[in-house]
């Protein structure tokens, strides 16, 4: 199939899927493009306004010189209160209509604090078989019930030059340790090393989950400094995910997570300790969910 044709294909999937969640035909057909995973499924944080659109276009190019092809994934936090960038206008993908190796979906984080939808994770188990990088922009606020560690196989984590209070948020455990720290903008050459000393000076209290050693480093988009250098550290980041047996780890959780929220959401929190101890499976996540909340529904009639 060309990519054209891709493409269609891909945009006509995601709108039935929104229309007709919860049907066994689409978690039929959920399972069949979760099965055919490929992507590594990068997810990009951080406040309003820190850079990350201008850092996902920068990427885009160097991953299509590379000839992969990539999907995007941005979550519109416009429908929040919070509003958008705070800090100059909001840039907007910059990409060829012509590249058909390109694909950029928008989704509304509707009421969702982490901008994580209950709709991301099947949007991403659909675009993860189409592409070879799937990149997911959210507004970073944790403390939400999925955030984007949840759903993402390796997180980058921006941070605006000149601001301190992220060490602080990381240590309280109010933002997830990413497995990428960039701080943006690094043409604003002073700010920006005073912001990355700070951060790697404090490094030590930074214990990311497997032993993975967490880059802290900076980046222009704007002047395109240290992009080549996140895009290799992001290719060393994939190999160690895969030789290492944790991508597999990380995707079951990923699965178990979404299933147990949506159970939860049907049947509430008392339903869902009823049935925490069923919650195992093998493969078909999205068929498992659709049996056993079907099998709930009949026991408690
Ligand atoms: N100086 C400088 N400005 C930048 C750089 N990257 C982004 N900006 C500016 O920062 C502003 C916000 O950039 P965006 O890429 O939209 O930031 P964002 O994090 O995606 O913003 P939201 O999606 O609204 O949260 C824009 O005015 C950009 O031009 C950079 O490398 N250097
Ligand atoms: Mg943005």
């Amino acid at each position: 199939m060309n990519s054209l044709k891709k493409k269609v294909e891909l945009s006509k999937i995601l709108e039935s899927i929104e229309i007709n969640k919860d049907t066994p035909k689409i978690n039929n057909l959920l399972d069949k493009y979760h099965a055919k995973a490929k992507a590594h499924v990068i997810g990009i944080t951080g406040p309003p306004g820190v850079g990350k659109s201008s850092l996902i276009n920068a990427l885009i190019k160097i991953i299509r010189r590379d000839n992969f092809s990539v999907g995007v994934i941005a979550v519109d936090p416009s429908s929040r209160k919070s509003g958008g960038a705070l800090l100059g206008d909001r840039a907007r993908f910059s990409v060829d209509p012509k590249d058909y190796n390109i694909f950029i979906r928008s989704l509304a984080a509707k009421d969702s604090l982490g901008g994580i939808s209950e709709m991301t994770y099947p949007c991403i188990s659909v675009m993860r078989s189409f592409f070879d990088i799937l990149i997911v922009e959210t507004v970073g606020v944790g403390q939400s019930e999925i955030s984007i560690e949840d759903v993402a196989d390796s997180i980058i984590f921006c941070v605006q030059p000149g601001s301190g209070d992220t060490l602080q948020f990381m240590k309280s455990g109010i933002i997830e340790i990413p497995d990428i720290i960039c701080v943006t903008k690094s043409d604003l050459m002073e700010l920006s090393n005073n912001t990355l000393s700070d951060l790697k000076s404090s490094s030590k209290y930074l214990n990311s989950l497997y032993d993975w050693p967490i880059e802290i480093m900076s980046v222009s988009a704007e002047s395109q400094i240290g992009i080549k250098e996140l895009y290799a550290i992001l290719q060393k980041r994939w190999k160690w995910l895969v030789d290492n047996n944790i991508l597999k780890k990380k995707r079951y959780y990923q699965d178990k997570l979404w299933i147990e929220k949506k159970i939860k959401e049907k049947i509430g929190e008392f339903g869902f300790k009823l049935v925490k101890e069923m919650l195992v499976f093998n493969s078909q996540p999205y068929k498992f969910y659709y049996k056993i909340v079907n099998k709930i529904k009949v026991d408690l009639i």
